[in-house]
């Protein structure tokens, strides 16, 4: 394997809301096997809709059973070696997954890590291991009275984002891990180690646990993004002893060490095969895109997110900003907007009757800016703006309780969701004009009905990448780049790969349409923040 590097391959995961992808490239970064396990289709028995669970009576309390991903693992190997995977020429691995979420090992779990027996499961021998067994994600907005206690104990939402990137927010790790420490406080103190859960994903390759590499952990509020360790004050207020529960984090670039003997047994790893740490989805599609400067990443998934590459941390209280995932010395920052792909799959149900070509039909149907009328879908709290619920508003700017025909119900979501993109992107200071490449990627960026609304919306050209899953790809690149920093840059060994190719520009009048409406959109926002009750 590591003798004759031509030949080696490498092995990408993503563990994101709704499914966990894998990929194998080859040396040239050619794509070889691929698959996916879809939680809710592949793991009935977990019962999760959207990938996670969420009870009527805690609508803000949202989990996974831990478990439900150690199996998805066990049957991703199974899926990757049935369709004939050569695993010992896998020189190394590295993965990504769904940022904030927390996973708690339980007292003697590093012993299990370090004992897996390769005959068995891995859901088998490790359902015993976790103190909390049900991990808090991204999409949990439980947690407001544990975010004040973190800007109190530095003094103020800004010093909070000075220091990590970002004010308290209600998914990122150190208020839910607070949360867990107050309210369980049994659990707590059997845990062992506390990983987010890209660093989990790792932790089972290893056969040890993996430490928190610091993009990922940027969305803790617990890290200090210039020093890159931890923040003591902060990790004091969230519970005891959790320096030690939580480990050293390290770069995102680091090599922390061969697989473990159970991969190398069961399925035939190289035992020279290493593991790369693993980051969060985001930072790992910023390496799947390529972004150059100025360029706009924008994911079209279960959450929508923007992301741009940044050589500069800067303060800022909406939005985030994350050490980035291939230059220790640079930062990116992040826009997080909660109601992406599954609400635009409820309107998809209501009006299009589940059927994608008769969405893009209705959507196409409609003219720029939708005669005015212009709406915002909240199915749960969002993140920016803090809303929940749906607003729909006429031409005259009436709050109305539904839209005549389904056609303008479609475009007022799909507009809606695109111009709050644009602005909040404003706000948070992104440049954005006829120059900029937005480059699209996620599930939703197959769809160039809604590519023609972001272009348009945006006044900006939009480009795809002919590889989607740029998260899962990104895991991938990140696993050779990893093994030939000292010797390349990160350029060069994605030189062979194409660029992202243009697939729709904006009209000429996009302009003088959405610019209002963004205007409009903030009024909209700033009335609704004061009284979400408003009769327009
Ligand atoms: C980012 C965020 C989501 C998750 C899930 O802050 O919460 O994008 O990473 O994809």
């Amino acid at each position: 394997m590591g003798d004759e590097p031509s030949k080696a391959t490498y092995l990408g995961l993503d563990l994101s809301t709704q499914q966990l992808k894998a990929v194998v490239v080859n040396n040239d970064l050619e794509v070889l096997h691929e698959t996916s396990v879809q939680f809710d289709n592949d793991l009935p028995e977990f019962r999760t809709y959207g990938g996670v669970l969420q009870r009527k009576e805690e609508p803000h309390v949202v989990t996974v059973p831990t478990l439900m991903w150690i199996k998805a693992l066990d049957m991703i190997l199974d899926k990757l070696r049935v369709c004939g995977v050569d695993f010992s020429k896998v020189a190394a691995i590295c993965g990504c997954a769904q940022q904030h979420g927390t996973v708690y090992w339980t007292k003697g779990g590093r012993n299990s890590l370090k004992n897996l027996d390769p005959e068995k499961f891995l859901h088998e021998q490790l359902a015993m291991a976790f103190s909390v067994t049900a991990s808090p994600v991204w999409m949990d907005s439980s947690t407001s009275a544990e975010c004040k206690l973190l800007e109190e104990a530095v003094g103020s939402p800004e010093k909070l984002a000075e220091i990590t990137g970002s004010r308290a927010y209600e998914r990122f790790s150190g208020p839910q891990i607070a949360k867990v420490s107050r309210k369980r406080p049994e659990a707590y103190s059997s845990t062992e180690r506390i990983s987010l859960i890209s660093s989990f994903l790792a932790s089972l390759f290893l056969g040890d646990y993996a430490p928190i590499d610091w993009s990922d952990g940027s969305g803790m509020n617990l890290l200090d993004i210039r020093s890159k360790d931890w923040c003591d004050e902060l990790l004091e207020v969230c519970g005891p002893s959790l320096k030690e529960k939580l480990g050293k984090p390290v770069s995102s670039t680091s090599d922390i060490g061969p697989v473990s003997t159970y991969f190398v047994e069961r399925f035939g790893f190289d035992e020279k095969c290493r593991v790369i740490a693993f980051t969060g989805d985001n930072p790992s599609s910023l390496a799947g895109m390529r972004l150059k400067e100025g360029d706009v990443a924008c994911s079209l998934g279960t959450s929508d997110t923007l992301f741009l590459w940044l050589n500069e941390p800067k303060t800022v209280t909406e939005g985030h900003i994350l050490c980035n995932p291939l230059d220790d010395k640079a930062y990116m920052t992040l826009l997080c907007f909660k109601n992406g792909s599954l609400t635009r799959k409820r309107i998809c149900e209501s009006a299009a009757q589940d059927s994608w070509p008769i969405f893009n039909e209705l959507l196409e149907s409609t003219p720029r800016g939708n005669f005015g009328n212009l709406g915002l879908y909240f199915d749960a709290k969002e993140i920016l703006p803090v809303l929940i619920g749906d607003y729909k508003f006429n031409k005259a700017n009436e709050k109305i309780s539904r839209y005549n025909s389904k056609e303008v119900e479609v475009r007022a979501l799909i507009e809606g969701q695109f111009i709050a993109r644009r602005a909040h992107a404003e706000d948070f200071g992104f440049s954005i004009g006829p120059k900029t490449r937005i480059i699209a990627t996620g599930g939703s960026s197959v769809n160039k009905a809604m590519l023609q609304v972001l272009a348009d919306v945006f006044n900006s050209p939009v480009y795809i990448s002919e590889l989607t899953n740029s998260a899962m790809m990104g895991a991938a690149y990140r696993a050779k780049f990893a093994l030939l920093k000292n010797e390349s840059t990160y350029e060069d060994i994605l030189k062979s790969l194409p660029e992202p190719t243009i697939v729709c520009e904006p009209y000429d009048d996009a302009d003088t349409i959405y610019k209002p409406m963004v205007i409009r959109y903030r009024n909209i926002i700033e009335q609704l923040m004061e009284n979400p009750l408003k009769k327009f």
